[in-house]
């Protein structure tokens, strides 16, 4: 994954050396305009609790109205013992669990992880969209594209720490200012 992504965005490096620059965006896809607001208000990007390191915590924009929202993060368990993410807070929304999304028989489910998220010691685990993530519901109007919303995260022996998911467009597949996969 790392190493397909890596590959694209020297692709696009060496593009940008002989295309104009519209061509790259089109290529790029219209949705990372979109998903990517002024660098002013980008959320912070790696967090540290005890031996957790924390990245890129976002969330997905909706419609209007919408009751849920996918929310995603990279944890890295630098530590000697595993530990679990467990749910945490998002501003707005009643409740905020843990999911996994996984295709069985052909059949994309989602299921609620009532024991939360194992990171085992010296793994990253990457919640994104078509697998695990954190769902926020009984939301309050939706998600808003633009400025970074606080919530929190909570982890069974780290604890709680605050954060700021950053707002990728409606439909997104990556979080907001990361290179698209082709
Ligand atoms: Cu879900």
């Amino acid at each position: 994954m790392k190493h397909a992504l890596f590959a694209t965005a020297v692709a696009l490096a060496a593009a940008s050396l002989t295309a104009p620059v519209s061509a790259i965006a089109q290529h790029a896809g219209h949705d990372m305009g979109k998903a990517n607001p002024a660098k002013s208000e980008m959320a912070k990007k790696e967090y540290k609790l005890g031996d957790l390191v924390i990245r890129q915590p976002w969330v997905r924009a909706t419609p209007k109205g919408a009751p849920v929202a996918g929310g995603y993060v990279t944890i890295t368990n630098t530590g000697k013992s595993a530990d679990r993410l467990t749910g945490g807070t998002f501003t707005g929304a009643g409740e905020v669990q843990v999911h996994e999304m996984a295709v069985t028989a052909g059949i994309m489910k989602m299921r609620h992880l009532d024991n939360g998220l194992e990171i085992k010691p010296g793994t990253t685990v990457t919640l994104k969209p078509g697998s695990y993530h954190l769902m926020f519901m009984k939301l309050k109007g939706g998600v808003a594209p633009g400025k970074p919303v606080k919530g929190s995260l909570t982890f069974e022996k780290a604890g709680k720490i605050d954060l700021e998911f950053a707002v990728g467009a409606i439909g997104s597949k990556m979080a907001p200012g990361m290179m698209h996969k082709h």
